[in-house]
């Protein structure tokens, strides 16, 4: 009985795909080229059946459930061990009145404040605003996926060019097939929250749900936890950072802001936007990174920023030796929970794009690798490269199996 209802939801459910020409696949998904069939919504198995164990997509998470007693009780876990700093706002609206009677000495390292990254409190890392290889940049995007992100990702692609993509979970549940294309060009995922507001400005426990289910979020999609976070609006404070730190995760900054989220708002225009990237790129040619490297924000929100991105690629690509995503400048190779996922190490990842100064012929060398994107490295390091993606290849043969045997 169960059985030929779940059948007859299945067969009208397919036939529904079949009429609107809805995609299923990641690989259908990433071959849209027109920006409203790519954000045409779509049903995802897996997400549909999670839904009822996520908090409401875009809402700031409130409160951890007590039926998710996995989530609970890890939260019980390390609750009495959270360093004691009031919440700096609530349910995610900052109350930043409070930058004027802060304490001039930042005891919490308050990143809003005055960008602090040092943490005063002993035991945290510091913050990754900065990467230590001299003349590297270290290339990454917030808030994604997008639904439209098929054009920035192939030029990517056709770049031969991997970044970290800070994602924010309910994006990730709203696209999911989006996200998965960033795993299978290669990128490196990291979180960005669940629903985007003020870290600070939430409860210990909304805090933590807010990361705890964008990382769930993440690895329900596609099969990886990530070890890395950056904070929305950089809003981070020691008491942030340790619940991040319970979980796992490395809290990831910048020190470059191209503003590009901000056109339109505060003073900010497509001039001041192209001013700072142009900033960026005279600091580079200047020396600015000789011996230690930078990170950029940019975001993968809008047609406007992710254009901006290629536009300014080339540029970028000519004042930096490498530029590279965070977790291969930081030799990161196994970027998630689980181990049978690797990326390359700095060496290897820069063994196949030589720096750009010394190439003698850079455009036939990033249109060489016969794959695109997913060629990576030669020589030696191949063994890394081959592991990436087969890997990939193998994850996404098992996304489709399940999502075959779903239907
Ligand atoms: C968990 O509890 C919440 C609040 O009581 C409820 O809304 C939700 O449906 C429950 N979820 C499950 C999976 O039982
Ligand atoms: C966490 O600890 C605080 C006191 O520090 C307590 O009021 C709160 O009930 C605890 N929360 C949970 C879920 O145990
Ligand atoms: C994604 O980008 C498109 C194109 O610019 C934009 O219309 C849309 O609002 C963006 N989606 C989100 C969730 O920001
Ligand atoms: C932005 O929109 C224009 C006009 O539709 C399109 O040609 C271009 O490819 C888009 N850029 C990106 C990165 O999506
Ligand atoms: C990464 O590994 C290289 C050696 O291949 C080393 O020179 C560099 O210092 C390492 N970087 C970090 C951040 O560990
Ligand atoms: C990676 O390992 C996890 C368990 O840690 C497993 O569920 C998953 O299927 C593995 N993925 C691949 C592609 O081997
Ligand atoms: C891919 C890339 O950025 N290539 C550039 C390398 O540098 C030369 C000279 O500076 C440029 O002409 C290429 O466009």
């Amino acid at each position: 009985m169960v059985r030929s209802s779940v059948s007859g939801v299945v067969a009208a459910t397919t036939l529904w795909l079949l009429r609107v020409g809805a995609v299923s696949t990641e690989g259908d998904e990433a071959g849209l080229s027109d920006p409203v069939a790519e954000c045409t919504p779509y049903g995802y198995g897996p997400v549909t059946a999670a839904l009822p164990t996520f908090p409401a997509i875009w809402e700031p998470i409130q409160q951890i459930f007590q039926n998710d007693s996995v989530a609970f009780n890890k939260f019980v876990s390390i609750n009495s061990s959270i360093p004691n700093i009031a919440p700096k706002g609530t349910l995610g609206v900052p109350d930043l009145t409070l930058l004027t009677t802060y304490s001039p000495s930042d005891t919490d390292c308050w990143w809003t404040f005055q960008q602090c990254v040092t943490p005063k409190l002993s035991g945290l890392k510091p913050d990754i605003a900065d990467v230590p290889e001299p003349r590297t940049l270290g290339y990454g995007f917030d808030d994604g996926p997008n639904c439209s992100h098929n054009a920035f990702y192939d030029y990517l692609t056709q770049q031969n060019q991997k970044a970290t993509m800070f994602f924010i979970g309910s994006n990730v549940m709203d696209w999911p097939l989006q996200a998965q294309r960033a795993v299978s060009d290669g990128h490196e995922i990291c979180a960005h929250t669940w629903s985007h507001r003020y870290m600070t400005a939430f409860t210990n426990e909304q805090a933590f749900g807010e990361l705890w289910y964008s990382m769930q979020a993440i690895k329900l999609v596609t099969g990886y936890t990530p070890t890395c976070w950056r904070p929305p609006l950089g809003d981070v404070d020691d008491r942030i950072r340790y619940i991040a730190s319970q979980l796992g995760l490395d809290t990831i900054l910048w020190k470059y802001n191209s503003n590009d989220w901000e056109v339109g708002q505060n003073g900010v225009t497509t001039d001041s936007v192209q001013q700072n990237y142009d900033n960026l790129i005279a600091a580079a040619k200047s020396g600015t990174f000789d011996s230690v490297g930078a990170i950029i924000l940019t975001h993968e929100l809008n047609n406007y920023t992710m254009q901006t991105a290629i536009d300014n690629y080339r540029a970028l690509s000519e004042a930096f030796d490498y530029m590279v995503p965070i977790a291969v400048a930081q030799n990161r190779t196994e970027p998630y929970v689980e181990t049978n996922f690797t990326m390359p190490s700095f060496a290897s990842y820069i063994a196949s794009r030589p720096p750009n100064s010394s190439a003698a012929d850079q455009g036939s060398s990033s249109s060489s690798g016969s794959t695109g994107g997913q060629s990576s490295t030669p020589g030696n390091s191949g063994g890394v490269a081959l592991g990436l993606t087969s890997t990939h290849a193998f994850s996404m043969a098992l996304v489709l199996l399940s999502v075959a045997l779903c239907l």
